[in-house]
């Protein structure tokens, strides 16, 4: 949950990027790093095997003033999408503010995403927590490969539920879609925070994604 600290006027949210195996989250974070001012972003720490699969969980802090007065610190999670490490997928979830789903758009993932999509929700219940009650986006990723579902079957597949997240297309080995993404969960979640404290809200656009150097 986010974590307030009145003494150093900080606010800390944590956004965590789940989903199957090699959709993307990894790349997210890459990306992010790379295109983030030296201001803005901390040290991306990044816990994998040989083979560039994430072990624990990769980790990049980044920090923007968008609430009146204070400093938020956005602390960005990926997940090991690898089924055999559930027990650390559901360590990661540990007070998340925050999500993103990053789907694979190619046909043959079908159906890890919805097995990926479940076990998140699964998983959130082991808090008492239902992904409803979490701001959350759907990031549909490798829009340019060939062989992709059309973004309206991914949506059917994964936003039939009770509330309609928003849908991102990315491809985010190139960088596309990746800003985007990011802006848009900040922004529900600083929303989401400013709605439960009543705190007042710089009135501008300062996410950390908004100082990103291709805008
Ligand atoms: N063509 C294409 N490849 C991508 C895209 N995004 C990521 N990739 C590639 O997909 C592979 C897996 O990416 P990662 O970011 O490591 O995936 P991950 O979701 O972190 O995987 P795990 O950590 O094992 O769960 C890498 O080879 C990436 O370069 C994309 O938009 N298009
Ligand atoms: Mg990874």
């Amino acid at each position: 949950m986010s974590f307030v600290n009145l003494g150093k006027k900080e606010i800390n949210f944590k956004i965590v990027y789940y989903g199957p195996p090699l959709s993307g989250k990894t790349t997210n974070l890459e990306q992010l790093h790379e295109i983030m001012p030296d201001d803005v972003k901390g040290k991306m720490t990044m816990l994998s095997t040989q083979q560039d699969r994430t072990l624990y969980f990769d980790f990049l802090p980044l920090q923007s003033s968008a609430i009146k007065g204070f400093v938020s610190r956005f602390q960005l999670y990926t997940v090991p999408g690898q089924q055999i490490y559930n027990q650390t997928r559901k360590i990661v979830l540990t007070g998340v503010d925050g999500l993103v789903f990053v789907a694979d758009s190619q046909w043959e993932m079908m159906e890890v995403n919805v097995e990926s999509f479940e076990n998140l929700q699964e998983n959130l219940k082991t808090y008492n927590r239902a992904l409803e009650d979490i701001p959350y986006i759907l990031q549909f990723n490798k829009r340019d490969l060939p062989n992709i579902a059309p973004s309206h079957y991914l949506e059917f597949l994964l936003n039939g539920g009770p509330v309609k997240a928003l849908c991102k297309e990315a491809v985010a080995v190139k960088g596309k879609g990746v800003n985007d993404t990011l802006n848009t969960v900040c922004k529900m979640v600083m929303t989401q925070f400013i709605e439960a404290h009543n705190m007042p809200s710089d009135g501008g656009n300062k996410e950390p994604a908004d100082r990103a150097k291709d805008g």
